[in-house]
């Protein structure tokens, strides 16, 4: 039986890749970090009684901060393939902790690393960097792939470039199988709540529910190259088992602005929109409601206006990936489209804002989370 470490497995895609590792027959090792509450809703359909013998997912406390924690565990669980996926994702977020996000999302990769190479484990350990399509920033070839040169535009686009780079010195210092995975924006009904295409499925069921009046948004004409978080946790596991390793763009090669993904959502919800003004006087007014989705909105309300709050310092306006390389040498193509998976996402948030609504109705005192 192989095992495997994931840091990162509370979050959007450890959880996904925790379920696609059991599913091949994997014992699933997956690091969590200590929080005043539980945060591992996302693991938790998968949570073994710690009582129970023979399990084979094992969730142990730490953190990419803790070079002593990362080595005992290491050393404890003796895996085959480690996936680095934890980190400080946000990229907002890194610029108002940008010391933080570089200890976590750079030195953390190289504090796993070296905690391989001083265990003696780098011969048999096959390493996966979460790395990103950030590291493209300010774009400088259309569309983007492995070779395009990188110029990173946040805090945490640049701690990323360390890790991406530590990653490629270790392979070729050490001669480990370590490899990137660059891959763009992933998203799925589990994608964190303050992310873009989340925040808008989520706060537009809010809305249509009467749970929140309005969605405030940042930059609307930002263009992404969106897939399902589910199509790129498979990409992660198969550079894995590759006789030699390399580094892969995973991407759709299709790119969208946010104002579209806005559009598609409140579509699902049976409402048109109209957006009025420009720049940072724009909203979206409702033109038409059809069917019974969306009971608390009327004809003219307007439910989404601009709040500069959300616009960054330095700003990523266009990713494209190009996946040949990965489509060419692995055989991996995204099987589940943009639209569709912004239709999955809109349903679970609706069936979510749903529920709290009836819960209010009945009189139970409950709010729904802000950022
Ligand atoms: P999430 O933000 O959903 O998950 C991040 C995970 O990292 C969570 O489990 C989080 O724990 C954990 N974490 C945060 N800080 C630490 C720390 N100091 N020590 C240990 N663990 C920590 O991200 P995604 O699942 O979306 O992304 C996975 C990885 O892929 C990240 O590295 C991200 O930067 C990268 N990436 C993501 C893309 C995307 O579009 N989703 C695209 C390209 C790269 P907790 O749950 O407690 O917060
Ligand atoms: P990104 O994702 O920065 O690409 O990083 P995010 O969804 O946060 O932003 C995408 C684009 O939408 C614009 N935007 C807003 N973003 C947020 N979060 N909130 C808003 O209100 C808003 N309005 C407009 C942003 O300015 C941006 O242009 C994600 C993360 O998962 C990273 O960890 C990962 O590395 C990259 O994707 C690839």
């Amino acid at each position: 039986m192989k095992k495997a470490l994931i840091t990162g497995v509370t979050g959007q895609d450890g959880s996904y890749l925790a379920e696609l590792l059991l599913e091949k027959g994997y014992e699933v090792h997956g690091i969590k970090r200590r929080a005043s509450s539980f945060n591992t809703q996302r693991v938790d359909h998968i949570y073994q009684d710690p009582h129970v013998e023979n399990k084979n997912f094992v969730l142990h406390y730490g953190d990419l901060t803790d070079t002593s924690n990362l080595t005992r565990i290491l050393q404890e669980v003796q895996p085959d393939e480690v996936y680095n996926l934890g980190a400080q994702s946000h990229v907002a977020v890194s610029f108002e902790s940008p010391e933080y996000t570089a200890d976590v999302d750079g030195v953390g990769t190289l504090r796993l690393l070296e905690a391989i190479r001083l265990l003696g484990m780098e011969k048999r350990v096959k390493f996966y960097q979460a790395s990103t399509s950030e590291l493209y920033g300010e774009v400088q070839e259309i569309p983007q792939k492995e070779t395009t040169p990188f110029y990173p535009r946040s805090p945490y686009a640049v701690a990323k470039m360390y890790a991406y780079w530590i990653v490629v010195n270790y392979r070729e210092s050490y001669g480990m199988y370590a490899c990137n995975g660059i891959l763009f924006n992933h998203e799925s009904p589990r994608r964190g709540e303050t992310f873009v295409t989340r925040k808008i499925t989520r706060g537009l069921a809010n809305i249509s529910q009467g749970l929140e009046a309005c969605l405030y948004m940042g930059n609307m004409d930002a263009l992404r190259d969106w897939g399902h978080a589910r199509d790129y946790v498979r990409m992660q596991w198969m550079m894995l088992q590759q006789d030699e390793a390399e580094d892969f763009v995973i991407a759709t090669g299709v790119q969208y602005s946010v104002r579209q993904f806005i559009v598609w959502s409140a579509q699902e919800l049976g409402i048109t929109l109209r957006f009025e003004g420009e720049g940072i006087d724009e909203h979206a007014v409702i033109e038409s409601i059809e069917g019974e989705k969306a009971p608390a909105l009327s004809v003219g309300d307007v439910i989404l206006r601009v709040d500069p709050r959300y616009f960054r310092p330095a700003e990523v306006e266009t990713l494209l990936g190009d996946p040949s390389k990965a489509k060419a040498k692995l055989g991996w193509t995204p099987e589940i489209t943009v639209q569709e998976m912004c239709a999955e996402m809109v349903a679970a948030d609706l069936k979510s804002a749903q529920q709290y609504s009836l819960l209010q109705k009945h009189g139970h005192d409950i709010a729904v989370a802000h950022e």
